[in-house]
């Protein structure tokens, strides 16, 4: 059985979707890779739009259903950005996480040495205040967990290094981080690696993890690079203990999503799903997603539109141990 189920919507968001903002939007090329977080009574994503120029703006958007959305016609602006004192060329890949009364987005800011890994607080997704960039030389890949251990934050990010000579810096270990003031951030541990030769080489996580009885569900991505073509990214499922998360507790065998469809194998970088928002319908009186709850995980499809699939928590954990 299926863990994930595309939407037949698909793509739910293309470029066309969004609207002229001038000077910086007019006729975009690609929207995708999205945050996502249900706030207010309302599914919204964050998307990262990407103009002809190849440069990168994060664009709001909005739905009832979670299957229908609107896009703002206003691009996300983080103040103090433009005065880091090092430019930043690029500003992507935001993860959005809902803690307490607020809504933590951490991006992927690209700067001469490296990718940064920024945070952002907000209330509305209107007026941002940045936390901070974090001084870690090249990370990506930074999911801030849904709630705190004590005063601790935690997160999971993804260090990049040079694997293979002359190659872009990637990663091949998900660590768990822990800060109490989301700027300084010290690791803990790796929580785990690529497996090589198989379909998760390089990793990285995807959403925020989700707290389930059973421990934390963390849908991640995975890059088969042992093709003579481009990587393959595909996405697949680990649980975390509840306590303890560097500890491992279960990671898929297999990937629960891979590029198949259309929308998936060709665009501007081909055989690529890209899983970076999940919404959870239901939570039981204590705050842990329950097993029927209806899952919504929204993924860049070959760094072009945005896309849907349907799951449940129950399914993706029964997949994390390959059943
Ligand atoms: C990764 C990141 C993602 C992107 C993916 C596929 O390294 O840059 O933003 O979607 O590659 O190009």
């Amino acid at each position: 059985m299926r863990a994930l189920v595309r939407s037949s919507d698909n793509p739910i968001i293309t470029a066309m979707e969004v609207p002229t903002m001038p000077p910086d939007i007019d006729d975009p090329s690609a929207v995708f890779n999205p945050g996502a977080v249900r706030w207010g009574g309302r599914y919204l994503l964050m998307l990262r739009v990407q103009t002809r120029g190849r440069r990168t703006h994060l664009v709001m958007a909005e739905s009832p259903n979670g299957r229908e959305f609107t896009v703002w016609n206003e691009a996300v602006h983080i103040p103090g950005l433009e005065d880091f004192g090092e430019q930043i060329f690029h500003v992507y890949d935001p993860r959005i996480t809902a803690i307490g009364d607020e809504c933590l987005v951490m991006f992927a800011a690209d700067t001469v040495d490296g990718c940064r890994l920024g945070t952002a607080r907000t209330r509305d997704f209107r007026q941002f205040e940045l936390v901070g960039l974090g001084d870690h030389p090249d990370i990506r890949n930074g999911v801030i967990f849904p709630s705190r251990l004590g005063d601790r934050y935690l997160r999971l990010d993804r260090p990049n290094r040079e694997l293979s000579p002359g190659e872009p810096a990637s990663g091949d270990a998900i660590v768990l981080s822990e800060s109490t003031d989301l700027v300084e951030w010290h690791p803990l541990g790796v929580v785990m690696r690529g497996r090589p030769r198989y379909w998760d080489e390089r990793i990285g996580a995807g959403p925020p993890p989700i707290r389930t009885r059973q421990g934390w569900l963390l849908v991640y991505h995975g890059v088969a690079t042992h093709f003579g073509s481009v990587g393959i990214y595909q996405a697949g499922v680990a649980l975390l203990d509840l306590e303890d998360p560097v500890r491992l507790l279960g990671r898929s065998r297999d990937n629960v999503l891979e590029p198949r469809e259309m929308y998936e194998l060709v665009g501007q970088v081909p055989n690529v799903v890209f899983p970076s928002g999940m919404i959870v319908e239901e939570y039981d009186a204590e705050g842990f997603a329950t097993e029927e709850s209806a899952v919504r995980v929204y993924y860049g499809a070959a760094d072009t539109s945005v896309c849907m699939a349907t799951g449940t928590v129950g399914g993706l954990l029964a997949a994390v141990h390959g059943r």
